[in-house]
């Protein structure tokens, strides 16, 4: 028999704007969206806390594999755990700079002008560490503690960041998706439980005075898209 008794549906809700209205809100999302940048140099202004809530609401929106949500977003506030963040990133990155980066890597990295030091971790204001979480934990019965497995967890959590930097940029905060390596220090510092994994690091903030973002270019869309009609 289908559990049919777990399921209830209610009426969509569904704004059906004129196309005209569309386009125009397209044209605004589109324009904004266009000058997000991935920023190295921060300041050190602080960041309204409403503001972050604001942007991980609408991370929380995200679609997600069985609507598991598989996701904790840590929002790093104190300066001690920012230095304790900095002083593991910085160093397993310079071990990654200086040995375990393939020449391959460190080519395809050139253009970026990044190096193992990190001192955004410390300077911007509000680091948000995404976690994946792997599976959860049935803890009705306090001494079975189930795992309940969590599906398309990457996707979801990936889906889920878009939403979160898309969010900070809109209303008008600077971010970079830092990808420290490996990143299992994070668990420790943060004291997060084993079925979180460390998934991607983002420092939030505004730039500082005088950023300065390398002089890259997006694929335009012919490059990345295919009609088929
Ligand atoms: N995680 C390192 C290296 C790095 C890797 C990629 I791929 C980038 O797009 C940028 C950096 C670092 O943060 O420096």
């Amino acid at each position: 028999m289908s559990k049919a008794s777990s399921r209830s549906f209610i009426p969509l809700e569904f704004e059906l704007l004129s196309t005209e209205r569309q386009l125009s809100r397209a044209q605004e999302f589109e324009l904004g969206m266009g000058t997000r940048r991935t920023v190295r140099q921060f300041s050190s202004r602080q960041v309204p806390r409403q503001l972050i809530e604001s942007a991980l609401r609408v991370a929380s929106r995200a679609p997600s594999g069985a609507n598991q949500q598989p996701w904790r977003f840590v929002v790093v506030l104190d300066p001690e755990k920012k230095r304790q963040i900095r002083v593991a990133a910085e160093a397993e990155e310079r071990d990654n700079y200086e040995r375990r980066f393939p020449q391959e890597w460190l080519d395809a990295l050139e253009t970026l002008g990044t190096d193992w030091h990190k001192e955004f971790l410390e300077i911007a204001p509000c680091l948000i560490v995404v976690f994946r979480v792997d599976y959860g934990i049935d803890d009705e019965d306090k001494a079975k503690q189930r795992k309940i497995k969590h599906y398309y967890v990457q996707e979801s959590v990936g889906i889920a960041c878009g939403f979160l930097i898309a969010a900070l940029h809109w209303m008008g905060l600077a971010t970079l998706t830092h990808t420290p390596s490996p990143m299992g220090f994070l668990s420790q510092v943060l004291d997060r439980p084993p079925n979180e994994k460390p998934y991607l690091l983002i420092p939030v903030g505004f730039p500082a005075n005088d950023a300065k973002v390398p002089n890259i270019a997006k694929k335009s869309l012919n490059e990345i898209a295919v009609f088929v009609e």
